[in-house]
């Protein structure tokens, strides 16, 4: 932006240029910290530069000069992306990232990828540079920059403090390494989520005497993760489901972990348990398994005796649902007090701060090792009419999947049929449909851990990126999201396509596009279904303009793209995008679903 300033190099002893060029280089405050992500098996580095990074930046250089190991740098063009491609990267393997970005102005682009990251429950070592601390040149990496004098607010961390499990600011790189691995174990320690550390420009450009050997390895050093709870408390939930006519059980992110999907299959196959999966992060229960119930928990609270809450923010919306005022209820969840939220109060019976696939399984155990007659009875009646209803639903389904709609005015729900039947089950589904999540939902059937992701925060335009994310860890599987055109545009697609093609990560887009904000629209209706904004029309969440290709901003990066307005393409077009997908190049499907 400014050019470096000449005053503030002269202020510093002089050295002619062959001095510099045969003196080896010593190992600065940047090699240390390098050394230490090593430490911590960072693979990736998703990073958004600025003048705070030269010394990480020059070090880099120097690194791969001498062929020293290193993560590997993705250069995102926009901090959105950094943050979420570590989202995805974390939602399938559960193992956080780094994430690099620019002083106060990359922290506060990041900070919406933090919330998302807090409340998906995912890992990520947000890193951020510091703007330099001594004005004329008394240290390595003091300002030579304008901007130097106005990135420097008094308190950086206050910009994701919400969000962040722990912050800190790297005092010396004497500690960079120690300090890495505490991030680390924080990140990732129960219930995982993302931490923030900043790195002053003097600390990583400085030469500390650090002293030799240090390693603070990830045995012990490494992060605290739950377990299951005593026998005694995980027999309380075994007898009462053993005794219960209608059990039920509501998870929303139980799915980060495959283990937790498994055990909840078999503890309710084992007892004859309806499964809602409400809001899902992450797939919860097979789609096709007898005991799935759908999405909705007003659909199985009442008549339930005993309910388990696993895994969940929000079980169901009191404004609107209660449950019945007879139900015996557990909650086992990583994360059960919800000290994050302010106010939250769902009354439960038994709670218990746990592994849920450890409880789980401890509860299964124990219901074997008890069970009669009466109770394997009871449960076969119960299977026998969940895989009634389970047909029901199907049913019902394929019905609301059957007309393609009109032309400019297709239905989400076949188009989001059709995509299910062209995907494999590996493929990973990552859903931002907002008011059409329903047809993402119910039509794109999914069946493996991980195969699904949805959003777990309230800021829109994370999927894309966590499609770079997912197909960053998992090249093998195709990584499809769908989403609003409002979400499409929060997004950063450009920055989204560039970094697609510029590390050949494709991805499949596929936009549903209703002109605007409908969610918006709801809301007012909701509030004021009578009132003068219905009466004019107008709810301020139309963003339509004369053209609108949003397909065009991916072809700008080398996607292949496509608009899709006739119900005889559906098929076609979405098979046209996965040959592109299958043959390394992004795709995006722009659906016109019909004005909102
Ligand atoms: C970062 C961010 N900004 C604004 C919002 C508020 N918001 C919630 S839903 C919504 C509309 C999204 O539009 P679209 O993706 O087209 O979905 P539709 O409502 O049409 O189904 C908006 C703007 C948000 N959730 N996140
Ligand atoms: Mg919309």
């Amino acid at each position: 932006m400014n050019a470096p300033s000449s005053a503030a190099a002269s202020a510093r002893p002089s050295a002619s240029p062959s001095d510099l060029r045969s003196a080896p280089a010593p190992a600065t405050g940047a090699a240390h910290f390098l050394e230490g992500l090593t430490d911590l098996g960072i693979r990736c580095l998703f990073a958004n530069m600025g003048t705070d990074h030269v010394s990480l930046i020059e070090e880099m250089a120097r690194f791969r000069a001498a062929g020293r190991p290193l993560p590997e740098v993705v250069l995102c063009p926009h901090e959105n992306v950094a943050v979420h491609m570590a989202a995805g990267y974390a939602a399938v393997t559960g193992e956080g990232q780094g994430v690099l970005v620019h002083v106060d102005s990359g922290t506060a682009n990041a900070s919406m990828g933090a919330h998302n990251l807090q409340r998906a429950r995912l890992p990520a070592l947000l890193m951020a540079g510091k703007a330099p601390y001594t004005l004329r040149g008394e240290l390595p990496g003091s300002r030579d920059n304008y901007v130097h004098f106005i990135q420097d607010p008094f308190d950086i961390g206050s910009l994701v403090r919400p969000y962040v499990k722990w912050e800190y600011n790297l005092p010396t790189a004497v500690v960079a390494r120690e300090a890495l691995r505490r991030a680390h174990s924080v990140m990732q320690s129960d219930p995982p989520g993302p931490v923030y550390m900043t790195l002053p420009r003097e600390v990583l450009a400085e030469s500390p005497a650090v002293p030799p050997n240090q390693h603070f390895d990830a045995v012990r050093f490494g992060p605290a993760r739950l377990g299951g709870v005593d026998d005694a408390r995980a027999a309380l939930i075994a007898d009462r489901l053993i005794a219960a006519e209608h059990p039920i059980l509501i998870t929303s992110y139980a799915g980060r972990r495959a283990e937790a999907v498994v055990a909840i299959e078999e503890l309710a196959r084992l007892c004859g348990i309806r499964v809602v999966d409400y809001m899902p992060s992450a797939l919860g229960i097979s789609r096709q398994s007898p005991c799935f119930a759908g999405f909705d928990p007003a659909a199985v609270l009442p008549g339930a005796d005993v309910g388990l809450l696993v895994d969940i923010d929000v079980p169901w919306l009191p404004r609107f649902v209660q449950p019945e005022a007879g139900t015996w209820w557990a909650h086992v969840d990583v994360d059960p007090m919800k000290q994050d939220f302010p106010m939250w109060g769902f009354a439960t019976d038994l709670r218990m701060q746990a592994d849920v696939a450890t409880v789980l399984r401890q509860v299964s155990a124990l219901v074997r090792s008890r069970s009669n007659d009466g109770f394997r009875a009871r449960v076969e009646r119960r299977m026998r009419e969940l895989d009634t209803a389970a047909a029901a639903r199907a049913e019902a389904l394929t019905r609301a999947a059957a007309k393609p709609g009109e032309t400019g005015a297709l239905s989400a729900a076949h188009v989001c049929a059709a995509l299910s039947r062209a995907l494999a089950p590996v493929d990973v589904v990552i859903n931002e449909a907002v008011r059409n999540s329903p047809a993402v939902l119910n039509q794109i059937i999914r069946t493996e851990p991980h195969s699904f992701i949805g959003g777990a925060g309230g800021g829109l335009g994370y999927s894309g990126s966590m499609a770079l994310g997912v197909k960053l860890a998992r090249p093998h599987v195709r990584a499809v999201h769908v989403l609003g055109d409002g979400a499409f545009h929060l997004g950063t697609p450009s920055s989204v396509y560039a970094t697609a093609q510029r590390y050949g990560l494709p991805i499949f887009t596929v936009i549903l596009d209703n002109g605007g904000w409908q969610a918006v629209k709801e809301a007012v209706l909701r509030v004021y279904p009578d009132g003068a904004s219905s009466a004019e029309n107008e709810y301020h969440a139309r963003l339509q303009g004369a053209t609108r290709r949003f397909e065009k901003v991916g072809e700008a990066f080398g996607a292949y793209g496509e608009l899709l307005m006739e119900p005889a393409e559906v098929e076609p077009a979405i098979a046209r995008c996965l040959a592109a997908l299958d043959s390394g190049r992004s795709a995006v499907l722009n659906v016109q679903i019909g004005l909102q």
